[in-house]
């Protein structure tokens, strides 16, 4: 004969029912397990000077993310800027994009140029490429975020570069809108001048300073 299972309505319920339901309520919640998306994946590299290479073969992938989650877990993993050698570089481009003028994306392209001075480097340098890092991620530019390609840091001992990559040297409005935004984020103040430069003048300068093709 088969034995009937009987359950008990009148069993109070337990104490702690109502916390274990919320925290199982929780747990299961998306919000907990899915990592929140990036609008674009990107990919970090790492450049470290080794004069018996070529520059391109000097130059590293270190790691790709899409998530806000996938991003701090990397920034928090790798050395700070003012910790590298000098000759060192990181760069943060859009994945497809290799962070070199010859990529099709930068042939045409150019920088917007934060140049510091040594002082700045214990100052400013950690938290401008941190807020340059930010801008990109989080798509600061609006309408004009596609413009961008990335962002480098060169580690210098004659003092150190930051610069935001674009793609066309004459899409004015974007290049005029990325520059006013950047140089709000990192709190430049507005006496200080920032310069845009294409790659091509970058690459076949003669002298020290390239000439600028717009300023903010
Ligand atoms: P750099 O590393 O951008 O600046 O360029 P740095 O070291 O401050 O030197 P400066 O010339 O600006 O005072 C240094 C050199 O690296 C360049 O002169 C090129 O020889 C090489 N280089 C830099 N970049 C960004 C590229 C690139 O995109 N492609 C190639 N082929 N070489 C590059």
């Amino acid at each position: 004969m088969a034995t009937a299972l009987v359950v008990s309505t009148s069993v109070p319920a337990h104490p702690e029912k109502e916390k274990c339901e919320t925290i199982i309520q929780k747990v299961m919640s998306p919000e907990t397990y899915i990592k929140h998306p990036l609008q674009n994946k990107w990919a970090l590299w790492f450049f470290k000077n080794d004069k018996s290479k070529t520059w391109q073969a000097n130059l590293r992938l270190i790691s790709k993310f899409d998530t806000v989650e996938d991003f701090w877990a990397l920034y928090n993993h790798i050395q700070l800027s003012s910790n590298l050698m000098s000759g060192c570089d990181y760069s943060l481009f859009k994945d497809g994009i290799e962070p070199m003028w010859e990529d099709g994306r930068n042939r045409r392209g150019g920088r917007w140029l934060i140049t510091l001075s040594k002082q700045q480097r214990r100052a400013d340098l950690d938290r401008f490429w941190l807020e340059t890092l930010l801008c990109l991620v989080g798509e600061a530019f609006d309408d004009h975020s596609d413009d961008v390609c990335g962002a480098v840091i060169n580690v210098r001992a004659k003092g150190d570069k930051i610069a935001i990559w674009t793609t066309d040297y004459e899409n004015k409005d974007a290049i005029t809108h990325i520059g006013r935004v950047y140089k709000e984020r990192l709190g430049v103040p507005p006496k200080v001048i920032i310069g845009y430069q294409s790659h091509a003048d970058t690459a076949t300068k003669s002298g020290s300073s390239t000439k600028n093709k717009f300023v903010a």
